[in-house]
């Protein structure tokens, strides 16, 4: 175990002012990339890392970076450290933001500790994680990894009809320098597990070695309009009808599957979205996930076959489009390996699993040998404002971090 250990008020406390940065009236917590909220909390962020008198740069796809290059030699690319601080819409204080802060927090104690690493650090703050307003997600990491260009990134047009390119320069994010280095020596993230598994089993400590499969559609149901209470039921071709077989469909299959396939239907709209009138159109969105490359495949053909055979039957136009495909992804396995050790050497049990969320990691991996920590999540909550995870379990994740920090840097 090293010397030295975070300084735990600073990250809690640092946890907390952010949560409260993009509280709408109701006291909901929303920071939707490339919106005010995000911006105040970008803000914020960019403060703290001047604070730690770090190197910032900020790219044209709006990551935001704090280098440490005195950390080591120079000449060396740096271990990153990186998640989020973009959330879903009525969030939780912890997803994304945990990582971010714990990532600077282990930056201060290092340097504060005098520590000579062998190489730079850097911490990562990706645009667009949650992919809410601008799919697909992990939109900010996937093109610094190469995944996606700069200007289709840029020119992607959000769910209230923004521009992300134009949102960007809007709230003086649209960045002109990179970090000052292609790609990382490594990368570690250190997430909430926003799953019941750590917690189950009264483990500590997650050792992600794989991340599941991701599949964003987004389905329109053409019907016809008509008058809810002339209308015979043998004459309608009632879109919001058609829309509910598919989600009972989706539920359905994945419920009764013995496997981990999980489907999601998170937005619905009907149009014209009158009460007593029969929905001419239904638009919604499915997400699909697996660990399974072939299962992700089989489940997306199976929903495709339905979609068919439920547009003859009746009798109305179905469409879909795709805002985001991402395959499962093996993390490294040396880097998880030294993950548990770190939790080792802190007295700490990890476990060895597979992550059920999306993340800047998966990105990364395809650049970088990269692995991810988890601390857990009570209830297994996240995406929600009763999302938790205790302070104890919080500081232990990212004291194992400052050690994976080091063990890298030592390379
Ligand atoms: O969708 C996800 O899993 C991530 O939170 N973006
Ligand atoms: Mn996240
Ligand atoms: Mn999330
Ligand atoms: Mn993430």
């Amino acid at each position: 175990m090293s010397a030295v250990s975070i300084n735990a008020d600073r990250l809690l406390s640092r946890i907390h002012a952010l949560g409260e940065v993009g509280r709408d009236g109701d006291g909901r917590l929303t920071r939707l990339a490339g919106s005010d909220a995000d911006k105040a909390g970008r803000d914020q962020l960019v403060r703290w890392l001047r604070e730690a008198d770090l190197e910032i740069a900020v790219d044209r796809i709006g990551n935001i970076f704090g280098v440490w290059r005195e950390a080591g030699n120079a000449e060396k690319a740096p271990v990153l450290i990186g998640s989020h601080i973009d959330t879903v819409i009525d969030a939780g204080i912890y997803d994304g933001c945990y990582g971010v802060l714990s990532g600077l927090e282990a930056i201060q104690t290092l340097r504060e500790a005098g520590a000579a690493l062998g190489r730079p650090i850097a911490i990562a703050a990706f645009t667009n994680e949650e992919g809410v307003r601008y799919a697909p997600d992990m939109m900010g990491s996937l093109v610094y990894a190469g995944g996606l260009s700069l200007d289709e990134a840029l020119a992607t047009v959000g769910t209230d009809g923004s521009i992300l390119g134009e949102e960007l320069r809007r709230i003086g994010y649209a960045g002109a320098d990179g970090p000052g280095f292609s790609k990382p020596h490594a990368y570690v993230e250190l997430h909430v597990e926003q799953g019941p598994v750590l917690e189950r089993e009264g483990v500590p400590i997650g050792a992600v070695e794989n991340l599941q499969g991701i599949s964003w559609q987004r389905i329109t149901i053409e019907g016809v309009a008509n008058h809810a209470g002339t209308t015979p039921m043998s004459m309608r071709r009632d879109a919001g009808y058609a829309a509910a077989r598919v989600i009972g469909f989706l539920h359905d299959r994945a419920t009764a599957s013995n496997t981990p396939t999980v489907a999601t239907v998170g937005c619905i709209a009907f149009e014209p979205n009158a009460i007593n009138v029969i929905p001419a159109r239904a638009t919604f969105t499915v997400d699909l996930r697996d660990p399974d490359a072939e299962r992700l495949k089989a489940e997306e053909a199976a929903l495709a076959a339905y979609l068919q055979d439920l547009a003859t039957a009746e009798n109305m136009t179905i469409s879909t489009e795709r805002l985001a495909r991402f395959e499962p992804v093996t993390f490294d396995a040396r880097i998880v390996g030294i993950i548990e050790e770190a939790a080792r050497g802190r007295g700490l049990a990890s476990k060895r699993m597979t992550s059920g969320a999306g993340h800047d990691a998966q990105m990364i991996a395809r650049i970088a040998p990269a692995a991810m920590i988890f601390v857990p999540s009570v209830g297994g909550i996240s995406h929600n404002p009763r999302e938790y995870t205790a302070d104890t379990d919080l500081v232990a994740g990212a004291n194992v971090l400052l050690d994976v920090i080091q063990r890298l840097a030592a390379e």
